[in-house]
């Protein structure tokens, strides 16, 4: 069965799960929030990666099916947690194409209403590429979703085409460095360049700024006196079943 056919399937038969990676403070060590990372065990092929199929997803246009399923499912997470007491934030991944579909906006106003979810627990990570194409339109667009309430984050930020104009212009409240920065932290010069830029200017325009893909307390040392203050990664803890995820963020219960 082609790959493709197999992951129309999945969405079908419900295989594909949450899981969720914590976002933690400086200092306390808090979680402060929970990207959701789609994952999917098929029956034969076993564990296959969102790397490999969200791409062939964005090619074929199913990435706007899977992305519908995403959001609710995260909305959902989030306001069971909330009904449990715990108050977590979670970031969605948005490709390009979801966030071009017609009515994008009313269907993430519907299913935060639905799920009776604060929109201040929603953060959409959209990628600089989602600013290509019609700029106005997706101007427009964030726009609405701001005024929703909803938090808006640049995912990958540095490897794609964003120009400061836009950053200025844009209701974006998040950078999130791409972990391909953070990889040569302290000792690659680049990286250190790029990273120190990316927070500086992250605060010149009032934005928090996250960093991924951190996986030592070397590099997290450097971030850190670089003044970002906000860190995901294996040195914290992979992305997790959201009842591991809520063990670690609670231990008791
Ligand atoms: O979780 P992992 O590191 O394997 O993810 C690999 C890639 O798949 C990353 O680029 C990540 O952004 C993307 N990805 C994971 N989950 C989702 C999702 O729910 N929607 C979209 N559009 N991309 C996702
Ligand atoms: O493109 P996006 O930033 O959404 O992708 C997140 C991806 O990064 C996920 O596939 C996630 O599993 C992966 N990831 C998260 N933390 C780390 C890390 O510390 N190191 C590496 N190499 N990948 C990570
Ligand atoms: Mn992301
Ligand atoms: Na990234």
């Amino acid at each position: 069965m082609r790959l493709d056919h197999a992951m129309r399937q999945a969405l079908a038969e419900g295989r594909f799960r949450l899981h969720y990676q914590p976002q933690v403070e400086l200092g306390s060590d808090r979680v402060i929030g929970a990207e959701a990372l789609i994952r999917w065990r098929d029956p034969q092929r076993g564990d296959i990666s969102p790397a490999e199929f969200i791409p062939l997803a964005e090619e074929s246009g199913f990435v706007v099916a899977i992305g519908d399923w995403v959001l609710r499912e995260a909305i959902a997470q989030a306001a069971y947690w909330l009904g449990r007491g715990l108050r977590m934030p979670i970031a969605v991944n948005v490709s390009a194409l979801q966030f071009q579909q017609a009515g994008f906006v009313e269907q993430v106003a519907e299913a935060l209403h639905e799920a009776a979810l604060p929109a201040s627990l929603l953060e959409l990570e959209l990628t600089e590429g989602v600013l290509l194409g019609d700029a106005d339109e997706g101007l427009k667009r964030m726009r609405a979703l701001a005024g929703l309430g909803v938090t808006l984050s640049i995912d990958d930020f540095g490897t794609g085409y964003s120009s400061l104009a836009y950053l200025k212009r844009f209701p974006i409240q998040r950078l999130k460095i791409d972990r391909s920065f953070v990889q040569g932290l302290p000792s690659d010069a680049s990286d250190v360049g790029i990273a120190n830029a990316i927070v500086q200017m992250g605060r010149a325009l009032g934005l928090q700024v996250i960093a991924e893909g951190v996986e030592s307390e070397a590099q997290r040392d450097f971030l850190a006196q670089a003044g970002c203050h906000e860190f995901q990664g294996y040195l914290y803890a992979p992305a997790l079943p959201p009842e591991e995820f809520e063990r670690r963020v609670r231990p008791r219960r």
